[in-house]
């Protein structure tokens, strides 16, 4: 079997961005990981603050400027967030394919950013406004591994068998 078949089973990290749970839509986001068989191995609610946004965001200014790193840590400050731990084969792709690319516009129908981003959230540094994509997911292995250690504790991890799961094994 070619590398490229082998599927493993991955975590990743998922946040609900303030915009997601102000518009109400945790449910139905959360929902559409369910459906493509990812299972939720934790979750929590928080509120991020400055040093806390630095540490998940640390690469941010560096890769994108401090401008957009500004924008982005006001918009992840305005509000909680949802984060989760989904598991799966392949779940930090599929997660991503799941979310759609980064700007709303360009996000393909079918994804949740494509699908349910208002016009209004193509935020951009000539606007002053962040682009407010709903959710966050970690973009590889590393990121993911990374992101995970930096959001949950061991011990705010569970193992248990999806129902699936249990008719396959
Ligand atoms: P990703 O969230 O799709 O992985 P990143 O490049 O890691 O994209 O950017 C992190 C976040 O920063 C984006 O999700 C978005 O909210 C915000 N962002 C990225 N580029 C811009 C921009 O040009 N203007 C304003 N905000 C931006």
């Amino acid at each position: 079997m070619a590398e490229d078949q082998v599927h493993t089973v991955e975590r990743t990290l998922v946040l609900l961005k303030p915009d997601a749970l102000v518009r109400g839509l945790g449910g139905r986001i959360i929902s559409r990981f369910e459906d493509a068989a990812l299972k939720i191995v934790g979750v929590k609610m928080k509120w991020m603050d400055e040093e806390f946004t630095r540490k998940h965001y640390f690469d941010l200014e560096e890769r994108l400027g401090a401008e957009v790193y500004n924008l982005t840590a006001t918009f992840m400050q305005q509000g909680p967030v949802i984060a989760l731990v989904l598991e799966g084969y392949d779940a930090i792709a599929t997660v991503r394919k799941i979310v759609g690319s980064t700007y709303p516009n360009q996000a393909p129908a079918g994804t949740i950013r494509g699908d349910l981003s208002h016009m209004s959230s193509a935020g951009s540094v000539a606007v002053g406004k962040a682009v407010a994509n709903l959710v966050h997911a970690s973009g590889n292995k590393e990121e993911a591994a990374q992101e995970v250690e930096l959001w949950f504790d061991k011990d705010e991890l569970h193992e248990y068998r999806t129902l699936a799961e249990i008719f396959t094994n």
